[in-house]
């Protein structure tokens, strides 16, 4: 009983929320750096202002980040500290191509993940590495618009090329791209795209996601040819939709918001685009070109296992009045559970029902990438941060993992939460909501020393990893 004895422990984050450095090693602009903290954020995340370029009235905190691009050695020591057995992160495409379509990768972008894999190595430590974390280089968002433009997957191909051959021993979990659903909601943050007034927004998405969806296809194909180690994974930011009654009406709403989601996974799973997707695509006058040989490419290459991110479950109805958009998805508040600082509703039976869900729905192993509370923590004049309400998150989201796997027969790989180290929030871009066990020194706007201290959470994942989930107390 119990989780498999090499279960994968571990932490998670992204190249743009913690690395800094941002034109340092000859690395190009993406366009996750040029998302600002504060009240224009979201227009710039929904690709409705368009920002190409750094101004002076805004902070950019992708910037400086948390500076591990320096710091790298002493995060990873800590990680290890806390016995991690995996440590998921990603790569910034434009280090390794500035600007995205060189022939030739960038030796210093490349050494420096090197440097970092060998660095986990050194502790056992076994990388799960996301090719693209909504980054992209804004050389190709200049250029080609982005996803929108088929010449992406040649680019996103030559990067699989090379980091495959180059980490070759190294690396052996590969994601192709994180919440990959996310660039429905999220266009400019999901996927560099930047919608103008004269296009039809759902068009020019679904096109994109095309693309991505056979660039990840051929991912698989060139991984599985370098190194038939390699295990690669596709990624969905999930999280089921309930129905807020038992109206059948917010029923079928659910049911249409989960396969929303469900779409990029059927395709990258199963290896064909569903009917359902087919027939919305008919309704709605969106005409996907595919090039000859995709759907081959699609049927063929789908991945070895499915991972996915869960923060919160959602809830679906037909009644407008009810919604908010707290969030990037827009849901109904669910009466029965309480929300984080930032509104986001827990639910740890949900995971349980994510878990099954998805193995119900792909039969496929399962990998929890991503998940945790986003909260504001105090320290002391040490840096220590009594944080049980972090612990109780994670010790309620665990529990029922483990009874997913347990009492459900779920087949799982492994469980990196978000955010290890303190890092820059995707959603706010904000400091001050912090997931991790190890405390940064650093605000909002790019105040403090980046001074790391454990929080008492740290010692608690330590046990938890120590006994193989055994000891949750
Ligand atoms: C996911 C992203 C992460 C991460 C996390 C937490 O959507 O993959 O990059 O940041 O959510 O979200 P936030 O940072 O908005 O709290």
């Amino acid at each position: 009983m119990g989780l498999r004895k090499d279960f994968l422990w571990g932490g998670a984050t992204a190249a743009n929320q913690l690395e800094g450095a941002y034109n340092e090693g000859n690395r190009g602009l993406a366009n996750v750096d040029l998302i600002p903290v504060g009240e224009d954020r979201k227009d710039v995340v929904l690709g409705k202002r368009k920002m190409f370029e750094f101004d002076d009235e805004h902070f950019y905190p992708a910037k400086g980040a948390i500076d591990f691009y320096h710091r790298y050695k002493e995060d990873i020591a800590l990680f290890a500290e806390m016995g991690f057995t995996t440590y998921r992160m990603s790569i910034a495409w434009s280090r390794i191509f500035p600007v995205g379509d060189e022939e030739t990768p960038n030796e210093e972008g490349l050494k420096f993940y090197e440097d970092v894999f060998k660095e986990c190595r050194k502790y056992n430590i076994e990388p799960l590495v996301t090719i693209t974390h909504f980054d992209c280089p804004m050389g190709l968002v200049e250029k080609y618009g982005s996803w929108r433009s088929r010449k992406l997957v040649s680019f996103y191909e030559r990067l699989c090329n090379v980091i495959f051959n180059r980490y070759k021993g190294l690396v052996k979990y590969w994601l192709t791209f994180n919440e990959i659903n996310v660039i429905l909601h999220a266009p400019f943050m999901g996927g560099g795209l930047y919608i103008g007034d004269d296009e039809n927004p759902e068009q020019s998405k679904y096109q994109a996601i095309h693309h991505e969806l056979v660039a990840s296809a051929i991912a698989t194909k060139i991984a599985h040819e370098v190194d038939p180690e390699n295990k690669v994974g596709c990624m969905l930011a999930a999280g089921v939709y309930y129905p807020l009654t038992c109206k059948p009406e917010d029923v079928f709403e659910a049911h249409e918001k989960n396969r929303e989601s469900y779409f990029f996974i059927d395709v990258q799973s199963r290896g064909y685009y569903p009917n359902y997707a087919l027939k919305k695509f008919e309704r709605e006058g969106i005409n996907i070109i595919k090039e000859d040989g995709d759907d081959e490419l699609l049927r063929k290459y789908t991945v070895d296992f499915v991972s996915f991110s869960y923060y919160q479950t959602r809830c679906a109805t037909v009644d407008k009045s009810e919604l908010t958009d707290g969030n990037i998805f827009a849901s109904a508040k669910n009466p029965y559970l309480k929300s984080s600082e930032w509104g986001w509703q827990i639910d740890g039976l949900g995971l349980r029902t994510t878990l099954n869900t998805l193995y119900e729905r792909y039969q496929k192993p399962l990998f929890i990438v991503e998940n945790g509370l986003g909260a504001v923590d105090i320290p002391d004049e040490n840096g220590y941060v009594e944080d049980d309400y972090r612990i109780d998150y994670m010790r309620e989201h665990i529990k029922h993992m483990i009874d997913a796997v347990d009492l459900d027969g779920v087949d799982l790989l492994g469980y990196t939460m978000w955010g290890p180290i303190d890092l820059v929030s995707a959603g706010t871009g904000e400091m001050k909501k912090r997931y991790g066990f190890i405390y940064v020194d650093r605000d909002n706007y790019g105040n403090g020393t980046l001074k790391r201290s454990r929080k008492k959470s740290f010692y608690w994942y330590k046990k938890v990893i120590a006994s193989n989930g055994q000891d949750l107390d």
